[in-house]
């Protein structure tokens, strides 16, 4: 399956109204600030979007007003991941619909299945997608389904598969798919990677931090391309020394939290069972507020 879903993609936040329920006025405003920042990709309803916490009215929801807003500047892929397959499949058919470019789903989580549990599993969502090219999503550390190499060369041999969002930290591996599949779209899926992943050839990347500093990436993947790997390092190094803090307080609360500060989303809150911020966090993750303001407003750098 030929495709093209090669670029940067924000591996867009659900910002909520006061009384947590999913705000599309939000959605819109921080998808508008995502492209300002010269993010080209919206990956809709993954890990970062807490989906997994969210009803499939609600997903289906932000599907459609992402679609709405950005569909004629940029590129779509639907996360349609869920506990319940059936709920899987709606949400495919529904993206599908919507004319999202690309259709990508965790593996089945929670459960142990079989490995041709799992191959028929991304069949079923081929189906449903309806011709919309799927991209599969490897994340052992939050799906506990470790795939070897041979588990993902099968999977990304299967017919409507058009590449792969690889959240993993084994760039072995990484170079190990891109040797093997040439043809097909993989996308780094850790931010505090991204230079190292395109030295072994990754076609783009999806990030949680694209939110809040897009530019920043933007920069890196413009100075890896044109070989100057001294400067992108340095663009790298400064992702990393503000994502090492989003780390320790909680990367996905911690992203809110600073486009709250940024006035670009008006609650910061993530949806429970997770809680709020750890008060140490807070003036460390407010400087860097002010940090990416001034850079997004052309004040610096
Ligand atoms: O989608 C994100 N993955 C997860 C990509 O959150 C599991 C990444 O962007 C990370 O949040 C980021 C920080 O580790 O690289």
């Amino acid at each position: 399956m030929m495709s093209n879903l090669n670029g940067l993609y924000v591996a867009l936040a659900t910002p909520y109204d006061k009384q947590g329920n999913v705000s599309a006025d939000d959605l819109i405003s921080l998808s508008k600030f995502v492209r300002d920042n010269q993010i080209g990709g919206f990956y809709v309803g993954g890990s970062t979007g807490e989906s997994l916490l969210q009803s499939t009215d609600e997903r289906k929801e932000i599907f459609s007003v992402i679609a709405e807003e950005n569909r004629a500047t940029s590129k779509l892929i639907a996360h349609v991941g869920a506990v319940d397959t059936r709920e899987t499949l709606k949400l495919a058919r529904h993206c599908a619909a919507l004319g999202y470019n690309g259709i990508s789903a965790i593996p089945p989580i929670y459960y142990p299945y079989t490995k041709q549990e799992i191959t028929d599993f991304y069949k079923s969502v081929i189906d449903a997608s309806d011709g919309t090219p799927v991209v599969l999503y490897n994340i052992p550390a939050m799906s506990g389904v470790n795939f070897t190499t041979d588990d993902l060369d099968k999977l990304l041999s299967l017919d409507g598969v058009a590449g792969i969002k690889q959240t993993s930290n084994n760039t072995y591996q990484t170079e190990q798919i891109r040797r093997l599949h040439p043809e097909k779209t993989i996308l780094n899926g850790f931010d505090e990677i991204l230079l190292p992943a395109l030295s072994v050839g990754v076609d783009g990347s999806i990030g949680s931090t694209f939110n809040i500093m897009g530019k920043r990436y933007h920069k890196l993947n413009q100075l890896f391309s044109a070989g100057k790997m001294q400067e992108a390092l340095a663009v790298q190094h400064a992702c990393n020394s503000i994502i090492d803090v989003l780390v320790a307080a909680g990367v996905f609360k911690g992203i809110k939290h600073i486009l709250y500060k940024m006035g670009v989303i008006s609650t910061p809150e993530c949806r429970a069972p997770f809680g709020k911020i750890e008060s140490a966090f807070i003036p460390k993750l407010d400087e860097i507020a002010v940090e990416l303001k001034n850079e997004y407003e052309g004040l610096t750098r």
